[in-house]
């Protein structure tokens, strides 16, 4: 077997560019999401280009039991995980605070924060039986600022930099490497599911300048896995060559 990589979120984006690049640098793979047609997909898609082996795993990350049920349905084999990608995740709506849906909030919260942590609360314990593993968290620019209407999508955010600390330090004795990927602007399902299937709004986003790729995060995050086992980048800033940071972007047509 080839060493094994979880990515959550890999139905969309960013986690699915990684799983085919993970894959096409002789990992095997374990893919998660909601949308089981797409893991199909996506596993079909992997096997046909390459040698590595694919294992799907269908389930809510919202869902504390159903995180579990998911990682001890693995076969024993399947739980030699070296790379954990918690790369799930979304914002819903772009709101001020005091206009904010309660309901959005908590999506955000439990998908981007708690999911996270169900996730690595599982897999974690697996890499320090071993003393060996990687987690990469994918944050984002909104957890270094923090722009308007961003508020709780940027909180969460903040929270993954915050939590990716955290698990270095307390990981270190056991040799985990911790890495937080933060993207600027890239060109995803992420704006539809931000303003919640606007496509006018999601199609704005991206217009005047060229953004990042899903392709694009996803070879950094395959650069950063195939570092010598000594290294560790521990924050990456990724953003379009168009974008400065939150508040700079130049639009060129
Ligand atoms: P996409 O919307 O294309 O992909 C999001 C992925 O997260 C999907 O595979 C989706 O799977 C999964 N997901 C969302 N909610 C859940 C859930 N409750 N349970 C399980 N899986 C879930 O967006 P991106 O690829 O852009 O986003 C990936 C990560 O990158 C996110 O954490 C996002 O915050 C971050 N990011 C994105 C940026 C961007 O500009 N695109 C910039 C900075 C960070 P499914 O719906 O099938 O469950
Ligand atoms: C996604 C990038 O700028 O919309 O995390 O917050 S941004």
């Amino acid at each position: 077997m080839n060493p094994i990589a979880l990515i959550t979120g890999a139905t969309s984006g960013i986690g699915r560019a990684t799983a085919l690049k993970m894959a096409g640098n002789n990992y095997d793979v374990i893919i998660t999401g909601r949308r089981e047609e797409r893991l199909v997909e996506l596993k079909n898609a992997i096997e046909k280009s390459f040698s590595s082996k694919v294992h799907l795993l269908a389930f809510d990350i919202r869902e504390k039991e159903a995180v579990s049920q998911a990682i001890d349905s693995l076969p024993e084999k399947w739980k030699d995980i070296q790379v954990l990608v918690n790369n799930a995740g979304l914002a819903v709506g772009l709101n001020h605070i005091q206009d904010g849906e309660v309901d959005d909030w908590e999506r955000m919260i439990d998908t981007n924060i708690k999911g996270l942590l169900y996730m690595t609360r599982r897999v974690a314990p697996l890499m320090v039986e071993k003393g060996d593993g990687h987690i990469i968290n994918v944050g984002s620019m909104a957890g270094k600022e923090v722009y308007e209407k961003g508020n709780v999508y940027c909180a969460t955010k903040h929270a993954v930099e915050a939590l990716t600390k955290a698990m270095r330090i307390d990981m270190l004795k056991d040799n985990i490497k911790v890495t937080s990927i933060s993207p600027g602007l890239a060109e995803t399902e992420f704006s539809m599911v931000r303003f919640k299937g606007d496509k006018d709004k999601a199609d704005k986003t991206y217009k005047g300048y060229t953004p990042l790729t899903g392709d694009d995060v996803a070879d950094v995050i395959v650069f950063t896995i195939n570092l010598p086992a000594h290294v560790n980048l521990n924050n990456i800033e990724i953003t379009p060559r168009a974008q400065a940071n939150s508040f700079y972007k130049h639009i060129n047509d």
